[in-house]
């Protein structure tokens, strides 16, 4: 029979369904290994071709795991909360459950229809109940937890409270809010509960605070850093502002060092990596107090500079009236260059430090800040603007008066949201100081001042009688000590990272399990988990602006209201994988015997775009698990690829336009719009077929294109072609399930490898598809004869067979080690060309192509694996061939045998042979005496490995 792909790639997914062909064992002899891919958001779309890349790539990589002895792990299921299914609930008044789990289901059949190898008994979902009970566990270890610095790791919030009522609140070295207080045992005793837990809520992981954030009014939410592009949310480009609300946050900036340590121990591709330290942003350097002069009168001079310093920084401590203003630098040595202040707009100094006489300057200004977004002022390095507020500070270390000034380059949300200007060190601080006329100092003796120091080349320190003649390292060391000494600064790692707002005021997302009593949180009891999404008449917040969740009847915890914003899109993200180790379990959120088995993710694929938010949420939360001991890894994804994105290709109709500008219903064929005046329209690229457009269903795609007329070239409508994003409006999307129904599967899966590096991003071009197809022919034929029957032979096989099964063992083996999917490929149908060549059909050696093949092209194997008399289904588990390198061995070499200097033949002769042997062999052979016409040569040269030359 001829290939029936379609027939052949039905049955074996009903096969593989039936019989649970890929179900992973918990339990087992073999090595286990953990394939997984980014789980899918179920959008109502459905799948294109883009999205299967990364899924076809890793099911290679699973199934050839398996071909290679090794329990594997290969699941999948379905982000499935989340802002599209709930803003068409808006539109639609569908539940947004319901939706979900249609596009589940297409997604469901789509997937199938590729012949993934996946564990779906394993299957997980985001938004079942079964599932973000789970999640909800998880929030509540977090708000149970803190971070204990000297440890390293978070412990119970019953353990941090023994302390406080033992020792009070010395010896803790926590990753806390900034304010926290200090108390002995007794004054903590004396604290009443409300205190008490306002008190630990600044200890928790997972906390309540008034946080600026990123608040969308057209999607009713606050959306995380990673979701906005510049000022517009990422998802539907709406504006964004800044806001300020109580929010559920979580506190990552306790693992940030972790976070960036473990970066070095895992095998991800580096500009992830680099993405991800950037984000965490680490800065070595120091904070530096500036005391506030707060009495004109008192000049530096009538005090001693120590007792000036010591007086403003322990004044009123922690409390009251500020008396110093922290900056965060990182070039302390700079210190004898400060000649100014610069403060944030909105530091929180601003009104105290304003006077009378600067206030119209300092309101004008702030004013001019708020049009401008984070970004624009971060990017804008070249206009200097800034305001003068009328006080000064003083430098710690030698009492110099230095003006205190805003300007929108400081950033409240960094470091301090202050800076020590260093005109002589800083760009931007030179810059600032030239404009407004301010003195600069330089700090090295070699330089300009309109030059950057660099300590780190040359130059001594001066202005400073201790730190002269130390290097950069040195000086800088000696500036923390004297600021330490005097109360006036230390050494401090700065983070960029902030913690994560984890809250969004709307529907479709996991209730938070708490409930307020007395304006405080609550956990709710564990075993009323999973705290149910509550219906609710429509999924808008409500008339006084609360989230939809407020809209919900009934539904109050006894004690109090329940929290009435959900969790964001991360949250059921950011653990998945190790549900899928015990995906039923409804006793805990996986098995320690599940776990400890599995372990780790050994591959993970999935897209760039989760470089800081997903990859980053899920590396957090495993580490938490691991210090609860949870988890066995400190780090979750052993070896992560990212996949390129496939492109559209669109294609182009070109609109005829008349005299007087306006568009016709004529279209002009590509080669000859130069002649005429066009404008360009995309058109569906699955109504054209190797740039021919398909002139009566282009008539048919639209109604206003019924009576359309064409300017055709060479008889034919030739379009034009685009690469860009695949997407509906630009008509340039192709459905897997259009590709499957013409070439079937494993030609899908082929092709998509085919089109190039796994990593890249590339147009999807289906001018090459048929090539592909036709491969998967011609394989199917060698074990065919001509009246398409199925035939092979016990023979022995030859070297030459040997020699092209071992090659391509050997290739795909290093390709697929590799990752490399693509090169294998090509590789496939050099070998098929050759056994088709040599005319095989030898059982042996088709067997083994049958396994190595498999991977890739899953169904037609399996077909053709039974067709050979193995039982059916045991292919996925077949070993591996082995690579023998003695096939590969050249031992032969086919000389030209030349009379009188004419080539006559070739003879292929073993390489081990004397050159006597050689003569001999030459001399012997049917062929050659037939040429030689009975004559006997006059002289025989033989070069070894060359050639042959007789003289007749
Ligand atoms: C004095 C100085 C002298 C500085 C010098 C630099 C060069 P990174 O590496 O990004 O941490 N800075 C501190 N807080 C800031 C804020 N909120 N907004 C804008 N700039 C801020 O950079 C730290 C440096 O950036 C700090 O070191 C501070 O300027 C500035 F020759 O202090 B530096």
């Amino acid at each position: 029979m001829d290939y029936q792909f379609k027939d052949i790639e039905q049955k074996w997914q009903q096969f593989w369904a039936d019989n649970g062909t890929f179900k992973a064992e918990d339990k087992s002899a073999k090595p286990k290994y953990y394939v997984l891919d980014m789980f899918p958001y179920p959008s109502g779309a459905g799948l294109h071709v883009g999205h299967p890349l990364g899924y076809i790539a890793s099911d290679i990589f699973a199934r050839y795991k398996r071909l290679k002895g090794f329990n594997v792990l290969h699941p999948m299921g379905y982000d499935s909360f989340g802002l599209p299914a709930e803003q068409y609930a808006i539109q639609t008044g569908q539940h947004p459950a319901i939706t979900t789990a249609d596009n589940i289901a297409t997604y469901r059949r789509q997937l199938d229809q590729i012949g993934f190898s996946f564990d779906w008994s394993r299957e997980v979902r985001t938004s079942s109940p079964d599932y973000y009970k789970w999640t909800q566990w998880i929030f509540m270890q977090l708000f149970n937890s803190w971070y204990n610095k000297d440890a390293d790791k978070a412990e119970s919030i019953a353990k941090l409270v023994d302390h406080f009522e033992q020792n009070g609140s010395a010896g803790i070295n926590a990753a806390s809010d900034e304010e926290i207080l200090s108390f002995t045992a007794d004054e903590w005793k004396a604290l009443n509960n409300r205190e008490q837990q306002s008190e630990l809520l600044k200890y928790r992981l997972t906390y309540l605070r008034e946080s600026t954030v990123n608040w969308c009014p057209a999607l009713g939410t606050v959306l995380a850093n990673d979701e906005v592009k510049d000022g517009f949310s990422e998802r539907g480009g709406y504006p964004v502002e800044q806001k300020k609300m109580m929010q559920w946050s979580m506190r990552i900036t306790a693992y940030a060092e972790r976070l960036l340590q473990g970066l070095d121990t895992i095998d991800w591709p580096e500009p992830l990596k680099e993405m991800q330290r950037n984000w965490i942003g680490k800065s070595t350097g120091a904070s530096v107090r500036f005391p506030i002069e707060t009495s004109p009168k008192s000049s530096p001079k009538e005090r001693t500079l120590e007792k000036n310093v010591e007086n403003s920084l322990s004044f009123g401590e922690g409390r009251g009236e500020a008396t110093y203003i922290e900056v965060f630098t990182t070039r302390v040595d700079t210190i004898f260059g400060v000649t100014l202040l610069v403060i944030a707009p909105e530091h929180e100094l601003v009104p105290a430090l304003t006077t009378s006489a600067q206030k119209a300057d300092i309101d004008a200004y702030i004013t001019q800040t708020k049009k401008k977004s984070e970004l624009d002022r971060m990017a804008d390095a070249k206009t200097v603007s800034g305001a003068f507020t009328g006080s000064y500070v003083l430098n710690p270390l030698n009492g110099e008066k230095i003006q205190v000034w805003i300007a929108d380059y400081v950033l409240a949300g960094y470091g301090t949201g202050a800076v020590m200007a260093v005109p002589s060190g800083d760009q931007r601080d030179y810059l600032f100081a030239k404009h407004f006329n301010l003195p600069i100092i330089s700090i090295l003796d070699t330089q300009n001042i309109e030059t950057e120091a660099d300590p780190t080349k040359e130059g001594k320190y001066i202005n400073s009688d201790f730190m002269n003649g130390l290097d950069y390292k040195e000086g800088t060391a000696a500036v923390i000590a004297k600021l330490e000494a005097i109360g006036a600064g230390k050494a401090k790692v700065n983070f960029r990272m902030r913690d994560a707002i984890f809250g969004r005021q709307r529907y479709w997302g996991e209730p938070v399990p708490v409930y307020f009593k007395d304006g405080l949180p609550h956990l709710i009891e564990e075993e009323h988990l999973p705290l149910l999404l509550p219906e609710v008449d429509k999924y808008l917040p409500t008339e006084s602006g609360e989230p939809p969740l407020g809209r919900a009847e009934g539904w109050k915890h006894p004690e109090g209201d329940y929290e009435l914003s959900t969790m964001p899109g991360w949250a059921g993200s950011s653990w998945y994988w190790y549900r899928y180790m015990d995906a039923q379990n409804d006793k805990e959120f996986a098995s320690k015997e599940a776990i400890a088995y599995w372990k780790d993710v050994d591959l993970y694929i999935g897209g760039s775009e989760h470089a800081t938010g997903h990859l980053l949420y899920s590396r957090f939360w495993n580490k938490f698990l691991k210090d609860l001991d949870l988890v066995v890894e400190e780090e979750p994804f052993k070896k992560l690829i990212n996949q390129g994105m496939i492109q559209g290709r669109s294609n182009f109709v070109y609109r005829l336009i008349d005299e007087e500008g306006r568009g016709t219903n004529t279209f002009v064929s590509h080669g000859l719009i130069k002649e005429y005046k066009t404008s360009p329209l995309h058109v569906d690229v699955n109504i054209v077929e190797n740039e021919v457009l398909n002139l009566s269903k282009f008539k048919e795609w639209r109604p206003e294109f019924a009576d359309s007329e064409f300017i055709l070239e060479n008889g034919k409508y030739i379009c034009g072609v685009e690469v860009e994003k695949m997407s509906k409006s630009k008509f340039n999307v192709v459905n897997p399930d259009d590709i499957i129904t013409r070439y079937g599967a494993d030609t899908l899966r082929m092709y998509e490898m085919f089109l190039g590096p796994l990593e890249q991003s590339k147009p999807w071009n289906t001018n090459g598809i048929e090539g592909v197809f036709k491969f998967l022919r011609k394989f199917w034929r060698l074990f065919h004869n001509d009246a398409w029957e199925f035939s092979v032979s016990g023979a022995q096989p030859s070297k030459a067979e040997l020699k092209s099964l071992h090659k391509i063992i050997r290739k795909v083996e290093e390709d697929i080690e590799r990752f490399s999917f693509n090169t294998s490929v090509s590789s496939f149908m050099i070998a098929v060309n050759e056994l088709t060549d040599l005319k095989s059909n030898n059982r042996a050696i088709l067997q083994d192509m049958v396994i190595i093949l498999s991977s890739y092209a899953p169904h037609i194997c399996e077909e053709l694996w039974t067709l050979l008399g193995n039982p059916a289904g045991s292919l996925s588990y077949a070993p591996f061939p082995k690579f023998n390198s003695a096939y590969l061995i050249e031992d032969e070499f086919a000389y030209p045998i030349s009379i009188n200097g004419k080539t006559k033949m070739n003879l292929s002769i073993s390489l081990s042979l004397e050159l006597k042997d050689i003569e001999a062999a030459v001399l012997a052979n049917a062929d050659v005496q037939r040429y030689l016409d009975g004559k006997t040569p006059k002289k025989v040269i033989v070069v070894k490995g060359r050639i042959v030359n007789m003289v007749v």
